[in-house]
């Protein structure tokens, strides 16, 4: 009786626990990044619709077996109920989690449109072309003409330099295995994958310096596929290009 006693407050513990952990979360430290993009809010949006309806059943769940285990702790006479299962029960539990899914379908559909959908997407020649490889970003820039491909592109390492509150549209290549873009301040994340050119866009809504992880295990040195995204102002992200090109220039002179 006492070990049953002890399992039922175990389960007791556990969403209890759970959900302390997780209302004390920012106080520590623990919680996500503020976000600062422009489809950061929306990504947020379904991330506590999802965590809602997934703490709602996990506690309850934990509920009824604290519940259970609790309330037949006690050795007496009465017999367990032996059931071959039940037909109205079981539709019960396909219809509702079935409906759940439809319902999160249904509020991320605009939020997908927004940020994978074509038609979204800025106009215009790309910003950047983004390679990823073991194990390290490194940042394409068109240089003077414009144009990628040619002689005078720059390019720079782990520190991809955009311009805040206008729309960055770059090209995601990878050299050798899958690995993954990922800015958690931006809620972005998009997967490189060798052999496609894939499109990705986002807005930066504040100035800072924000990570860049790789979010695909992609081999022995994976945790230190590090970079940064600096945010800058437009006259900062000028300078930033005059200075890359400058060094460019110098290094071809000595070289
Ligand atoms: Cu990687």
């Amino acid at each position: 009786m006492l070990t049953r006693l002890f399992t039922a407050l175990l389960l007791l513990a556990v969403p209890v626990l759970g959900v302390y952990t997780f209302v004390t979360a920012a106080d520590h430290g623990w919680w996500m990044q503020p976000e600062v993009s422009t489809f950061g809010q929306d990504v947020d949006f379904l991330f506590y619709l999802i965590l809602g309806m997934v703490t709602f059943f996990f506690v309850l769940t934990e509920m009824l077996l604290f519940w259970f285990v609790w309330r037949y702790s006690k050795k007496d006479s009465s017999k367990a109920v032996y059931t071959h299962g039940s037909h109205k029960l079981e539709m019960l539990w396909t219809a509702v989690p079935a409906g759940l899914l439809v319902l999160i379908a249904f509020f991320q559909m605009s939020t997908w449109a927004e940020m994978r959908f074509k038609g979204s997407f800025p106009e215009g020649e790309p910003f950047a072309h983004v390679w990823a490889s073991q194990f390290d970003w490194r940042f394409q820039y068109p240089g003077a003409d414009g144009e990628f491909g040619t002689m005078d592109d720059l390019e720079s390492p782990y520190e991809f330099v955009v311009p805040v509150n206008q729309p960055v549209k770059f090209v995601l290549h990878s050299r050798d295995v899958i690995h993954s873009f990922s800015v958690p301040a931006f809620r972005l994340k998009q997967d490189a994958m060798p052999g496609l050119a894939i499109p990705v866009w986002f807005q930066a809504e504040e100035i800072g310096e924000y990570d860049l992880v790789c979010m695909e295990l992609c081999g022995w040195g994976h945790y230190k596929m590090a970079g940064k995204v600096r945010v800058v102002s437009e006259e900062d992200y000028r300078a930033y290009m005059a200075g890359l090109q400058s060094e460019f220039m110098n290094t071809g002179m000595e070289g």
